[in-house]
């Protein structure tokens, strides 16, 4: 069964909204590959009013594909495959406030992930996208040709592993500090696997040098281009309201929660998709 739906696009760079499906309902396989080509095309897609149990956010995800379940958030009570993204009024901190990508420190990456809005603050608490297409695309010839040659190194050691999580509040978060130990290489321009399309792929949180180059050599690149990438007619700000859903696509774009909510409570249940290995793209 195919449902129809339509897709309207919400900023110029990136991101669309999904209009005419009810995500509580079953929908066909059809239906599913369209939503993933959406995603691959547009890096982030929005379903406003959706009222979903955990068991339907995850019956979402899986007619989508394999559930990834992250080793360092905190889950859901009763739903070892759902995480909790929460921050509480009396907290400063929140997950995500550095420009990144998920998972890029695994050597298969997550997809992406469905972020479902439960509680959400009466102002703030956005979270802005970055399409990662824009950014290549911005590019000379002949930076595009020099990166076609590299790979970068990622890690998730100095983000949640134990000396990293300086804070008590933070140490409270992040689950298995000792297991942040991977590190992974991945070329630094991706052949995106549905979209076909070549997309930047390193990230200023997990990204840490460039295969064979220095420490400052690759800092002077990388910073170049995480200024790039960051540009706002590259990004899209989304306002989220409870029963928000949004799924991004981490091959295809970055993204950072807006933490200016200070006293209030956000809460977020996240399901993360399993990704492939990322073959670089085309020079
Ligand atoms: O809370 C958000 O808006 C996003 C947090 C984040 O980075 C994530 O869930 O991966
Ligand atoms: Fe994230």
């Amino acid at each position: 069964m195919t449902e129809s739906f339509e897709v309207k696009p919400l900023g110029t760079a990136l991101g669309a909204e999904i209009i005419g499906l009810d995500l509580a309902q079953p929908f066909g396989d059809n239906t599913a590959q369209a939503l993933l080509g959406a995603l691959g095309e547009n890096g982030v897609i929005v379903f406003r009013d959706q009222l979903l149990t955990p068991e339907q956010h995850r019956a979402v995800a899986q007619a989508l594909g394999r559930i990834n379940i992250n080793r360092f958030f905190p889950t859901v009570e009763g739903h070892p495959d759902i995480a909790e993204v929460r921050k509480e009024p009396g907290q400063t901190s929140n997950i995500g406030s550095e420009w990144h990508t998920d998972h890029s420190y695994d050597t298969e990456p997550a997809l992406g992930s469905l972020l479902y809005a439960r509680d959400v603050p009466p102002t703030g608490g956005d979270t802005i996208f970055a399409s990662m297409y824009a950014a290549y695309e911005s590019l000379s010839d002949g930076l595009k040709a020099a990166l076609a040659t590299l790979r970068a190194v990622h890690s998730s050691a100095h983000v949640f592993g134990e000396a990293a999580l300086s804070s008590d509040e933070l140490k409270g978060v992040f689950a298995n500090a000792d297991s942040a130990n991977q590190f992974s290489t991945h070329p630094m321009v991706i052949h995106h696997p549905t979209s076909g399309r070549s997309a930047l792929y390193v990230n200023p949180e997990f990204t840490l040098r460039i295969e064979g180059w220095s420490d400052e050599e690759s800092a002077a690149l990388l910073n170049y281009l995480y200024q790039q990438a960051t540009k706002p007619e590259f990004t899209l700000r989304l306002g989220w309201a409870n029963n928000t859903l949004a799924i991004w696509d981490n091959r295809a774009t970055w993204h950072l929660a807006v933490n200016d909510y200070h006293g209030h409570r956000r809460l977020m249940h996240r399901i993360t998709l399993e990704g492939c290995v990322l073959e670089a793209a085309a020079a």
